[in-house]
């Protein structure tokens, strides 16, 4: 439907994304009988799913508990392949879902959002959005001509934690002569790597998975690494049917435990309470050993204090520094790849070979940790030292602005005009992750201050998806036009989750849960450690009527 200043048109809610919070959202918001409309940069559903089309790009969490459990019928039909779902699988299955709930005609694609002002006087959120541009980075969409408006009563933002990629701002990076693509906005035709000389920048996730599968065709393949990672062997396989069904028999039994798991996931693997410093190294390192076989997150639950003690964290390191020492074959280039920080700092990597891939004739791994890249030339990249790496391609694995990226490059104005941006100069402020003072009706979805990226994201989207729902219908029956969180309440959260954060090891080091990949970009430790708990929390303030919110009546 076409729309215009003038004459916009009036929804009850706007949603800002069609990843897999989006289209939960979206069928959510149908049952409840509002009117619901989403917006999505992309030209199909999935997110980050849809974007990340990268060689080898695959989600470290099993595909039995990375689905939905909303509906059992769904649950029982789809059938996965895999242990751990490839991206073209997870694609096909948000795209199964949208489909099977007639999802697709109430989102408009192609279409990013680009500004959503709270109206002091209609009390409403009026929402412009403009055609999506631009394949590596089109975030930076302005407003143009083209601008479309509607209005809503509620405005939910489900942009995904990890959509804004990270673009170094390299000098000469427009010169580039051959193929330049981000692994998060990879292009949907693929690129061939054969014969040709590539350089992938960044071993976190995304590079850790592409780096063995593009070093299978590439004639050379340079990685560039300015911190070496932590990579633990996903052991992935094809899913025994038998073992599917046997989940399938008793799915809500998986969805249960998930539920009462730290990161909302490993329902399947033993987590087991004891400290690593009660027992002997060999022991520690048997039982690492076995989990190291399984594949896996299976490692982090060997014991219950890795993530929290120096001392016990330094036990697991020590057996993955020798696993790469043992698999790595130049002495040199394995000390290269040891990393330095406690291990689960940054986000622990799942991978497949990674590390024997270093010992294939056509692999070179260049440390960028001093010796930066300065320039990009037409013909590759050059570093500090003034060596020229010849290129083909150029594929940056350098991650994302995480969490509040995708937000804050929507000009959202809140109550009189005030810019999230400015709220949240210092830093995300939200109450529980889904709501900010000054924004009435603005719910986020896996927003900064909620668990989301620290566990299992789908547990995380339908817990917020259907913490919303309940709200706006409790909202709805008690005649309740507007929800805002207080400051006061809003101010605790934040307090609580730097507290939750301070009790383990996440902040020691460079992450992007703390906003520490993006130049200038404040210091804040962004997501919430503790699954259960914060799931708790929330049914306590649904519970006592929406504590910490402020309710207007209509
Ligand atoms: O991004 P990252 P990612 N010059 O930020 C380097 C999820 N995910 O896309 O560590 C040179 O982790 C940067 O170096 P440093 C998962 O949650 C999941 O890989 O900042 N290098 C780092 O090596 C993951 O954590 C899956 O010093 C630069 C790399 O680029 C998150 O997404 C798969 C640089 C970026 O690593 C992000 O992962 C993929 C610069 N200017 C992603 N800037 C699965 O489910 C950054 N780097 C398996």
């Amino acid at each position: 439907m076409s729309t215009n200043d003038q004459n916009p048109v009036h929804y009850d809610a706007v949603v800002i994304g069609a990843g897999f919070a989006g289209i939960y959202m979206l069928y959510k918001l149908r049952q409840l009988g509002l009117t619901a409309k989403a917006y999505e940069t992309g030209d199909d559903v999935g997110g980050t799913w849809y974007w990340n089309r990268y060689p080898g790009a695959r989600c470290d969490v099993e595909s039995l508990e990375y689905c939905y459990s909303f509906d059992p019928e769904l649950e029982q039909e789809w059938e996965w392949t895999e242990r751990y779902p490839g991206q073209p699988e997870i694609l096909r299955y948000a795209q199964h879902v949208a489909e099977r709930y007639d999802l697709y005609r109430d989102i408009q694609f192609n279409t990013k959002v680009t500004k959503a002002a709270f109206d002091d006087d209609t009390g409403r959120w009026h929402v412009s959005s403009a055609p999506a541009v631009d394949h590596i980075d089109h975030n930076h969409a302005p407003a143009g001509p083209d601008a479309d408006l509607v209005t809503a009563e509620y405005l939910i933002t489900a942009v995904g934690c990890l959509s804004s990629s990270n673009v170094p701002d390299v000098e000469g990076i427009d010169t580039f002569e051959g193929e330049l693509c981000h692994t998060g906005r990879y292009p949907k035709e693929g690129i061939d790597f054969a014969g040709k000389r590539v350089g992938v920048i960044g071993t976190g996730s995304s590079g850790i998975q592409a780096i063995p599968v593009i070093a299978e065709t590439a004639e050379h393949l340079t990685v560039f690494q300015r911190t070496p990672q932590y990579a633990i062997p996903a052991r992935n396989h094809p899913l025994d049917p038998a073992e599917q069904a046997e989940v399938k028999a008793d799915y809500r039994k998986l969805r249960e435990q998930n539920k009462t798991q730290h990161g909302a996931l490993g329902a399947r693997f033993d987590w087991n309470e004891g400290s690593v410093l009660d027992v002997e190294v060999e022991e520690a390192f048997k039982e690492f050993d076995a989990r190291w076989e399984i594949g896996g997150f299976a490692f982090l639950g060997a014991y219950s204090d890795i993530a929290r003690t120096p001392e016990a964290n330094h036990v697991a390191a020590d057996f993955v520094k020798d696993k790469i020492r043992e698999t790595v074959t130049d002495p040199e280039v394995a000390e290269r790849l040891i990393p330095s920080t406690y291990i689960g700092c940054k986000r622990l990597v799942l991978d497949t070979d990674y590390f024997i891939t270093y010992n294939r004739e056509n692999v070179t791994l260049v440390d960028i940790s001093e010796n930066t890249i300065t320039e990009i030339t037409p013909d590759g990249l050059r570093t500090v030292d003034g060596t020229s790496y010849d290129l083909d391609v150029i594929v940056f694995a350098t991650g994302y602005d995480a969490m509040t990226g995708s937000l804050l490059r929507i000009d959202i104005r809140g109550r009189e005009g005030l810019p999230l941006a400015e709220q949240w100069y210092a830093g995300p402020r939200t109450y529980l992750g889904l709501g900010v003072p000054g924004f009435p009706n603005m719910f986020t979805i896996t927003g900064p201050g909620s668990p989301s990226v620290l566990a299992n994201m789908i547990v995380c989207i339908e817990q917020h998806v259907d913490w919303i729902g309940d709200c706006i219908d409790h909202m709805r029956a008690n005649g309740h036009r507007h929800i805002e969180a207080t400051e006061e309440a809003t101010e605790a959260w934040v307090d609580h989750v730097n507290l939750v954060a301070s009790y383990t090891l996440y902040p020691t080091c460079n992450s992007w849960y703390l906003g520490a990949n993006i130049p200038g970009k404040t210091r804040v430790f962004m997501p919430l450690p503790g699954f259960p708990d914060y799931a708790q929390k929330c049914d306590e303030v649904a519970a006592a009527g929406y504590e910490g919110f402020a309710l207007i009546q209509s």
